[in-house]
């Protein structure tokens, strides 16, 4: 029969259990701020001390913020409960846990400092094991934290982003769109947008190839954020085709930040695995017109028509369909 060995009393925890978070001890007592410091170092955590509420509170303002705080409720200048409503109130993310070291156990402190936002308490003089297991739990709500806030911005990402070119989805280039008709419609100035239509690219798919043909999709997409502000917005509007949202831009700059797409895509070849495919695009553009602002039905539209008439005029050029209804064809 063999005897499992008695794991030493000072084994650091395995890595995952803290992850080596950065934990904040405020404590004005210096003998409690040394044990919980030399405590919380020996179990692996990256260990930030403050000798009273106010250094705590500086301490808070600095990036990265600890995640875990452990705060003493008495102390000088800003006392724990304080700490933890401030911390509560400005609601930073990732959410921080916090555990109030107190010498009150009566049952309404307890409460009170439950409801001023400490997650967990322990109480003076504390114990090393119970202390180590309360900041398990600590950690593992951490943990799930960080999982939840990981999948929600990756469906985020999913819900708004293509899928093939990174750029965003159609769904979020209109909500967009939606979105600067509302602004321009409240006097901020006026709206641009582009609808661009990769030219016989079904021949580039039956030239080159289905997986070519997404790797020219994506090159197209990277030429049109290349040669954008950072404040537009460019979207994969379905197959070959993109929208391009320009805030701010009139009929006076339109021609040029059209044409200076459609270049970027036709003045040199796509180059996929050494293979030269020349590409254009056509472009059909409008702008909306401010006094009543276009909806945003009747902006796609015109832009669809000035994009048809460009695909008419030859391909390869920019169509801009002015609000009087008037197609200039470069
Ligand atoms: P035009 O100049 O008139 O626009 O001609 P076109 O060949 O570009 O237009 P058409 O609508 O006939 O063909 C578009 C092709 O785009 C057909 C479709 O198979 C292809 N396509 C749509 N989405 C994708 C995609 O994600 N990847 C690839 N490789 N091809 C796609
Ligand atoms: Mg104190
Ligand atoms: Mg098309
Ligand atoms: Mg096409």
């Amino acid at each position: 029969m063999s005897i499992d060995p008695i794991p030493p009393l000072d084994d650091p925890p395995p890595a995952e259990e803290c992850l080596c978070r950065q934990v904040l001890i405020a404590e004005d007592d210096p003998m409690f701020r040394r044990i919980l410091q030399s405590w919380l170092k020996g179990w692996g955590y990256k260990v930030t001390v403050a000798e009273d509420g106010a250094q705590a509170w500086e301490s808070l303002q600095q990036e990265p913020s600890p995640e875990l705080l452990i705060l003493d409720w008495v102390m000088p200048e800003v006392n724990g409960l304080e700490l933890c409503r401030r911390v509560r109130e400005v609601q930073r993310s990732p959410y921080q846990y916090i555990m109030l070291v107190t010498g009150k156990d009566a049952k309404q402190d307890i409460v009170t400092g439950l409801e001023a936002g400490a997650d967990d308490y322990i109480t003076k003089p504390f114990d090393r094991d119970e202390l180590q297991a309360r900041l398990r739990v600590g950690n593992r709500i951490l943990t799930l934290q960080r999982g939840l806030i990981a999948a929600r911005e990756e469906v985020a990402y999913q819900a708004t982003h293509d899928l093939l070119t990174g750029i965003w989805n159609r769904r979020a280039v209109l909500d967009f769109l939606h979105r600067e008709c509302e602004r321009a419609s409240r006097g901020h100035g006026s709206l641009a947008v582009l609808m661009l239509d990769v030219d016989h690219f079904k021949r580039i798919n039956d030239t080159y190839g289905h997986l070519t043909g997404d790797d020219v999709l994506r090159e197209v997409a990277n030429r049109i954020v290349a040669n954008v502000r950072s404040f537009d917005l460019v979207g994969r509007y379905g197959g070959e085709e993109f929208l391009i949202v320009l805030p701010g831009c009139d009929e006076a700059q339109v021609s040029q930040s059209a044409d200076r797409i459609r270049m970027a895509i036709a003045s040199a070849p796509i180059v996929i695995e050494n293979t030269n495919i020349p590409v254009t695009a056509s472009i059909g553009a409008t702008v909306a017109p401010l006094v009543p602002i276009a909806t945003q039905t009747e902006i796609l539209l015109a832009a669809d028509q000035a994009l048809y008439q460009a695909k008419r005029n030859g391909r390869n050029r920019v169509s801009v369909l002015l609000t009087q209804n008037t197609i200039v064809t470069r």
